[in-house]
């Protein structure tokens, strides 16, 4: 292995890099093995020490930075990466949103294939790696705006594209030079837990980073995957989605995270109903080999027996593993047993100056905690009194879907409460799923002419209290309220306050409507 030849590119000695500028010195240092510059962009001439050195500048270091120079402070960014933003924009977030979007767009083709202005795609398949490759594409353009805007609009100083080393922890070694600051924030994210079988190394098995870098070929006609959290569904359906038989091989149950059970009936039944197959309580055994390393198929263990599954393409979601060992090695903070970093409220490690945000940190593995985890550190250490706890959020996923929730699922809220109201579309009804409702944003064509297909909504109501203990969406464009009114129920929201609101109708959660026809109710009733 030839050495690596670093050369130092300082960007604070020529013009400001425009967005346009960025994007092509990024591609370039990315792709191109002899591009091996490190990005430089300290203020040697300020003399003040650092606040903090953030190692890794993803969405929990570029946020923590940015809050700390808010605040008066002084940060410097590692990363290993030419750019800032992390893995959402490299390969997690940014991509999963494309391909979700496609399996929405694909199930109504689909739905409606030769009808109305959508095309005939009875038999066809589409292409993923057309898609790939359309993502691969298209992320310099993200990572060169979050390369403008931390220097050009939030004064960040950086150093990219060169790995960090902790000495100890207020030092920092990178690209053979030696960095001290006051306190040091371990922001270095996660990666994709390993497929551990014979055959996971072979040409064919992905991870959704490896799908991203190294796809070079078109899946044929049957997909495995592996896990049943969110990366596997969303992944999964996708792959559904263009057309293939995709089975998902899942070692207990599908979607555990969906709590409230007719919401997770719906969304599985709809996820089956578009042909995708559960093999639930089932493990993958092997991969098998074509004899030149590429995946020929996969054998599974099912509780009906052993089945051997033909395919080239196998993708596991099987959650992740912390970048956390070199911290635990320089620095000796105390882990979890999953490998995480302990932290308290106040992103502390139990290493006097060390803090420890994002992904670091464990579940969930969120962009909002990422990115507030960073930013409470940052004021903290700024010297302002605060407490982040993450143990109550709003949560979403997408299967063809779009699942948005809060609060407790109607089963746990019966225990808790006793007396609840549930308002719900569709309602209780003989005809039942076939009803057209809810009647959303772009679910309408399904409610006029696939109305099982329109959608589940359910807002669970503590009786006694009035208050919004629950909500849950399935269908399209409600995520955005769902962040909103999570603020609203935290703050106590009764259905009386929602009967209160205005609603944007058509609006894609329908809660303040139904709320307004049992609002004037003294003893509620279910909707
Ligand atoms: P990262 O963004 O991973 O940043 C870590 C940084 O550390 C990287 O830039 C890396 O280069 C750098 N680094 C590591 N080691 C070193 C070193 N030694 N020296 C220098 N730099 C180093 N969340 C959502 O809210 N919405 C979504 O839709 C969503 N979709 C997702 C889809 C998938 C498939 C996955 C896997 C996750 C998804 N997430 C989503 C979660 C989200 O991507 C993460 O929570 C978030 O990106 C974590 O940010 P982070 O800064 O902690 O880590
Ligand atoms: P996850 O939520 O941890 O789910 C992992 C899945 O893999 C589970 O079904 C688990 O089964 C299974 N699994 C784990 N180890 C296995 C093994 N050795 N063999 C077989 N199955 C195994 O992981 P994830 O879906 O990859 O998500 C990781 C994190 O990223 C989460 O915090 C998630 O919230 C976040 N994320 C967010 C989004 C988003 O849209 N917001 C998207 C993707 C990921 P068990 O259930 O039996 O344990
Ligand atoms: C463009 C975009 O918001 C997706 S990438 C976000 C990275 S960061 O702003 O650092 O959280």
């Amino acid at each position: 292995m030839t050495a690596r030849t670093l050369t130092t590119w300082d960007i604070r000695k020529q013009d400001p890099l425009s967005i346009h500028d960025w994007g092509p010195e990024i591609d370039s240092m990315l792709e191109d093995p002899d591009d091996q510059r490190v990005v430089f962009n300290v203020d040697e001439t300020d003399p003040r020490p650092f606040d903090a050195i953030f190692l890794g500048g993803g969405a929990a270091g570029r946020f923590g930075s940015a809050y700390m120079r808010a605040l008066g402070g002084r940060q410097l960014i590692i990363d290993r990466w030419p750019f800032l933003g992390g893995s959402c924009p490299h390969n997690a977030c940014v991509p999963h949103h494309l391909f979700s979007e496609a399996a929405a767009e694909l199930m109504l083709a689909r739905t409606f294939s030769g009808q109305y202005w959508f095309p005939d795609l009875e038999g066809k398949i589409t292409s993923i790696k057309e898609m790939v490759d359309l993502f691969r594409a298209g992320r310099i353009a993200p990572h060169a705006i979050m390369n403008f805007q931390s220097k050009e609009q939030l004064d960040l100083e950086y150093i990219l594209n060169a790995p960090g080393r902790i000495i100890d922890s207020h030092t920092v070694e990178v690209a053979g030079r030696v960095f001290h600051a006051n306190n040091l924030i371990l922001a270095t994210g996660a990666r994709p837990r390993p497929l551990d079988c014979p055959g996971a190394d072979l040409h064919g098995v992905y991870t959704y980073e490896s799908l991203v870098e190294d796809l070079d070929y078109e899946p044929g006609d049957t997909v495995v995957v592996i896990g049943g959290g969110k990366t596997a569904v969303e992944y999964g359906c996708f792959f559904q989605a263009t057309g293939r038989r995709t089975i998902f091989v899942v070692r207990s149950q599908l979607l555990k995270l969906l709590e409230d059970g007719e919401t997770r009936d719906y969304v599985i039944t709809m996820m089956k109903e578009q042909g995708t197959e559960i093999w639930e309580d089932s493990l993958l055994t092997e991969v098998h080999n074509d004899g030149s390393g590429k995946v020929k198929g996969v054998t599974v263990s099912t509780p009906n027996g052993t089945e051997y599954v033909e395919t080239d393409f196998v993708f596991h979601g099987l959650g992740e593993i912390p970048n956390s060992e070199m911290a635990a090695d320089a620095l000796g903070v105390k882990l979890n047993d999953d490998g995480t970093i302990v932290v308290n409220p106040q992103m502390q490690t139990s290493v006097p100056n060390v803090y420890a945000i994002g992904d670091l940190i464990g579940t969930p593995m969120e962009m909002f905690k990422a990115r507030k985890s960073g930013m409470y550190a940052s004021r903290h250490i700024m010297g302002e009194d605060i407490h982040y706890e993450f143990n109550e959020f709003p949560d979403f996923l997408h299967t063809h879907y779009e699942v948005s929730w809060f609060g407790i699922g109607e089963e746990e809220a019966r225990e808790r409460y006793g007396e609840v109201t549930i308002i719900k579309m569709p309602p209780d009804s003989e005809d039942g799923w076939e009803v057209a409702l809810p009647a959303t944003d772009r679910m309408m064509l399904y409610a006029f002419a696939k109305p099982r297909m329109s959608g589940f909504q359910k807002l669970i109501i503590a009786s006694e209290s009035r208050r919004v203990v629950g909500a849950h969406h399935v269908g399209a464009g409600a995520r955005d309220a769902f962040q909103y009114l999570f603020q609203l129920y935290r703050k106590g929201l009764t259905i009386d306050q929602l009967a209160e609101m205005d609603e944007l109708f058509l609006n894609p959660t329908h809660f303040i409507q139904l709320s307004r026809l049992r609002a004037g109710n003294q003893n509620l009733r279910d909707l």
